[in-house]
């Protein structure tokens, strides 16, 4: 934490403090949902957007010239940090992230690099440092981010997105010393990475482990998840931002998530908001929950769904509107400048 108040909306929220109005941003704000980005992606291919620190500076702030949001997130994706691990990505058009030599063996995680970020990430840390010279001035904090180390580790190992993470749990249930070999590489590595972001200036950081929760059960998150999250959530005490902790599929154990660390608890859609900060605690700060497929509906069942978050988060300090996942790319760009001003206007004091 810094010394000082912070007065932007978005960190405020963060610490808790009072604001005069609900901070809003959008997981995936920028992407293929809006043309300025579908443009540039015609031009370029993922991976070259994302290693050029002048195009991912742009990417970053294409959502943030078209709509009044109170953060932006820089542009990368959470599996880049794989690559300088020695696996070998590719974003395949039309079908996603593809690894080409995924995990098999114990052999296969013993081999797995941990270089240092300057090493493997650096044209990340270009872009935060143009990207916080263009919002400083306007007072926008940016939000770093990494994946958490099992939602990574099931790309590694199942070499792609997956529906039922089968190779990931066989290889966590079947060679636990290997599984926590592998753990503590990525911790090593994402802690690096995140803590070198906030140092090229991210003024907030999110952890995202999308699929733990789609992928196990509460016990087995508390032994094979819980205790890798917790000791990256305290590496990345030194980095003096709050930390965002993002999941989903976790409802049922949501106590167990917060306990592993981060000043904001990021949930999904499938909890209301109120329920879910109960089980979170009052005392720290929440991120949600609007379902994004509700911005493929008329406006009027948008504003209800929009209403409910609101209600439920019943104006108490630390909460930050955005979504319970990710935007759809068939989202309509009207909606989303709608749904960012109907926040402000409707929740402010
Ligand atoms: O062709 C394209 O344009 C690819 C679409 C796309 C985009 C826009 C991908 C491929 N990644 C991204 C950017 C991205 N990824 C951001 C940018 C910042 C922002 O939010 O505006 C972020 C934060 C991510 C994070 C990310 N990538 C996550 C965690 C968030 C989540 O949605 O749960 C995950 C799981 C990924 C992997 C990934 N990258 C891309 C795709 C299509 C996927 C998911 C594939 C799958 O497993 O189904």
């Amino acid at each position: 934490m810094t010394n000082s108040e912070p007065t932007s909306r978005f960190l405020r929220a963060c610490h808790r403090l009072p604001i005069d109005t609900t901070p809003v941003w959008l997981m995936r704000q920028a992407g293929r949902y809006m043309a300025e980005y579908r443009t540039l992606r015609a031009k370029h291919s993922m991976l070259e957007m994302i290693t050029t620190p002048e195009l991912a500076a742009e990417i970053t702030l294409q959502p943030i010239e078209a709509f009044d949001l109170d953060a932006a997130i820089i542009f990368a994706d959470i599996l880049p940090p794989l690559i300088g691990m020695g696996l070998d990505l590719e974003f395949v058009p039309g079908k996603g992230p593809v690894i080409h030599n995924p995990i098999s063996s114990a052999e296969d995680i013993k081999r797995i690099l941990t270089p240092p970020t300057e090493q493997i990430l650096s044209p990340t840390l270009e872009a935060i440092k143009l990207v916080t010279q263009e919002l400083e001035p306007r007072n926008i904090p940016l939000i770093g981010f990494a994946g958490a180390p099992f939602t990574l580790a099931s790309y590694a190992i199942e070499g792609g997105g997956s529906k039922d993470y089968a190779k990931t749990k066989a290889l966590m249930y079947s060679d636990p010393a290997s599984w926590q070999l592998l753990m503590e590489k990525l911790v090593t590595v994402q802690a690096d990475y995140l803590l070198a972001q906030a140092k090229a200036g991210a003024a907030a950081l999110q952890v995202f482990d999308s699929w733990a929760g789609l992928a196990l059960g509460q016990e087995s998150y508390k032994r094979f998840v819980a205790p890798y999250n917790t000791s990256l959530f305290k590496m990345l005490r030194g980095a003096s931002v709050p930390v965002i902790n993002f999941s989903t599929g976790t409802t049922s154990y949501l106590e167990d998530v917060a306990a592993c660390g981060g000043e904001v608890i990021g949930v999904d859609f499938r909890m209301p908001l109120g329920a879910a900060w109960g089980k979170i605690g009052f005392d720290r700060a929440i991120q949600g929950n609007l379902d994004p497929m509700t911005l493929l509906a008329p406006w009027s069942e948008t504003q209800y769904h929009i209403d409910q978050v609101l209600d439920q988060a019943a104006g108490r300090p630390g909460h930050i509107f955005n979504l319970g996942h990710g935007l759809h790319k068939t989202t309509p760009v009207e909606n989303v400048r709608r749904l960012v001003d109907y926040i402000h206007v409707q929740s402010s004091n």
